[in-house]
């Protein structure tokens, strides 16, 4: 019993540690609640991709739009600077405020089945948590929840260009259906049952 007890404690222990102070990315959709979101169906080749603005979101990258229907995904317009880049891609809200999740569909310049990506979650300037991702397969939707404000984007050729978090590696990542919104707190319904149990045991 008392190995049990120790084992149940620790559980819990590091649950609460984990709360509330990371960002974590994810694949596949789970925002339910959507605040805003942006589908860059009229975005043309050419359009200027500097201060993109759709939706409640800015998405910013010092190039110019390129044209083209990456594998997996629909056919409509997407956000991708032409021919990569040598810096980030910056995710903000346009009013500023903070996220809680973000998810768009990604894909990358070289069509190839698996991502190799990175994003720099930001608050206030400062730096939240790096995440690496290698997503497959092309057109997979990418989220990323807790507390940040802006996030810096970038696909690399090979997992060893990423692994560096060097923003001046070429880099070239394509995007379509963006939003943010709220994921249900999947420890909220866990919570409510842990207290019902405690609760029930006491009336004993
Ligand atoms: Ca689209
Ligand atoms: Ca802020």
């Amino acid at each position: 019993m008392r190995a049990t007890k120790t084992i149940g404690c620790a559980i819990l222990l590091a649950a609460a540690g984990s709360a509330g102070a990371a960002v974590n990315g994810y694949v596949g959709a789970q925002i339910v609640n959507v605040d805003g979101s942006a589908n860059f169906n009229t975005i043309q080749t050419f359009d200027d991709l500097s201060n993109y603005q759709e939706g409640g979101l800015t998405v910013k990258a010092n190039n110019f739009a390129y044209q083209w229907v990456p594998p997996g995904f629909d056919g409509t317009g997407i956000y991708y600077p032409n021919g990569g880049l040598n810096e980030q891609i910056y995710i903000t809200r346009t009013d500023g405020l903070d996220f809680s999740a973000l998810e768009f569909q990604l894909g990358n310049g070289w069509g190839q089945d698996t991502t190799y990506f990175w994003a720099a979650a930001y608050l206030d300037g400062v730096l939240q948590g790096d995440i690496d991702m290698d997503v497959a397969p092309s057109g997979s939707v990418v989220g990323f929840s807790g507390q940040f404000d802006e996030l810096r984007v970038a696909s690399y050729n090979f997992s060893g260009d990423r692994d560096q978090h060097n923003t001046s590696i070429f880099q070239s990542t394509a995007m379509d259906n963006m939003r943010y919104g709220t994921i249900p707190a999947p420890g909220a319904a866990g919570l409510l049952a842990a207290a019902g149990l405690v609760g029930l045991r006491r009336r004993r």
